[in-house]
């Protein structure tokens, strides 16, 4: 499948902007100026970038604790996610939810969540209210490797099998759940061969690799579309910060994986690698990554601006905006 010069460029960009803003999370919430725990997904951003851009606005994602990547691809906006990461009243939750519950609805972001493996059973469901509602919207779930081993995956896999609904399932596979190595709680080398057991596609990616991941993504996603059910997909990638900011203060360093292996797979970085790609092909050149760069250096740090300068929430309001 060829893909235009224009959205090579704008998932570029997408994957710029993901790293620039979890960068300047990170070192906010190092900086105490962010309340609460962050996951950033740095070194995951063509997973989230690559499937992202094979979706329309009408259809749907369900995130996960480590979620700014996928909130960002499917446009989300930086100032209000910015904000509801500081806990402001600008934020998309108005400050009362934080970065692991950040959802736009008219965007079709059924939410970022902390409980690991629920957005499973949220797209499930979104899919099926798409085939009632006669939509032709696909849904997709991003999870992780860890969720793969939670009941819910596997319903959800089952369900939507037998009803052949429209969702994508993403795992990324970042190799831990935590502090735990995937291969030490797992039960197979590829979570993409758990597809077998429930009669659907299953397919291996390259997670570093935007193109593959979004080649494989326009397929399940066209595939989905057509009523011809669920795909499962595994990005096999890696994160190069911690489970958690700062989680060194908490274990320690290196208490379960070698510097030596983070820095095999910081060289696989896959913005250095479209970058090169993108160059051999000559479809962009240096000027124009230093061009994109610089523009959202500038978004990101308005971001942060309007983040600072929004105000807290009153604690009156905690128990408005509740679904009850
Ligand atoms: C149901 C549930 N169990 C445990 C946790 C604690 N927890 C938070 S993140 C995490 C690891 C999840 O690993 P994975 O799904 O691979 O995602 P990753 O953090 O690697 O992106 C765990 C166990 C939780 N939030 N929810």
């Amino acid at each position: 499948m060829e893909i235009e010069r224009d959205k090579l460029l704008a998932m570029y960009r997408t994957m710029r902007r993901i790293r620039c803003f979890e960068e300047r999370v990170r070192d906010l919430s190092i900086a105490n100026e962010i309340p609460g725990f962050v996951h950033v997904s740095i070194g995951e951003e063509a997973s989230a970038t690559g499937v992202g851009a094979a979706l329309r606005l009408t259809d749907r994602i369900t995130s996960t604790h480590r979620g700014h990547g996928h909130l960002i691809a499917k446009g989300g906006r930086l100032d209000r996610m910015m904000a509801e990461i500081f806990g402001r009243r600008g934020g998309y939750c108005k400050g009362k939810g934080g970065s692991m519950h950040i959802a736009d609805f008219a965007l079709g972001i059924l939410g970022a969540n902390g409980i690991v493996g629920a957005g499973l059973p949220i797209a499930t469901g979104s899919a099926l209210a798409a085939v009632i509602q006669g939509r032709d919207d696909v849904t997709v779930s991003f999870f992780g490797d860890g969720a793969a081993n939670e009941g819910a995956f596997h319903e959800s896999l089952n369900l939507a099998a037998i009803w052949k609904l429209p969702v994508v399932f993403a795992c990324e596979n970042n190799g831990f759940g935590e502090f735990t190595p995937a291969q030490t709680v797992t039960s197979v080398a590829d979570i993409a061969v758990r597809a077998q057991a429930y009669g659907i596609p299953g397919q291996i990616v390259d997670g570093n690799d935007v193109v593959a991941v979004h080649q494989a993504a326009a397929e399940a996603v066209a595939r989905a579309r057509r009523g011809e059910g669920p795909t499962l997909i595994e990005c096999k990638t890696y994160r190069w910060e911690g489970h958690v900011v700062g989680e060194h203060a908490m274990i320690g360093t290196g208490q379960y994986r070698e510097r030596a292996e983070i820095e095999q797979w910081r060289a696989r970085c896959p913005i250095a690698r479209m970058e090169k790609w993108l160059t051999e092909r000559g479809l962009a050149t240096a000027d124009v990554f230093e061009a994109v760069a610089g523009e959202v250096r500038a978004e990101v740090e308005a971001a942060v601006e309007f983040a600072r300068a929004s105000e807290s929430p009153d604690p009156k309001e905690v128990a408005e905006d509740l679904f009850v």
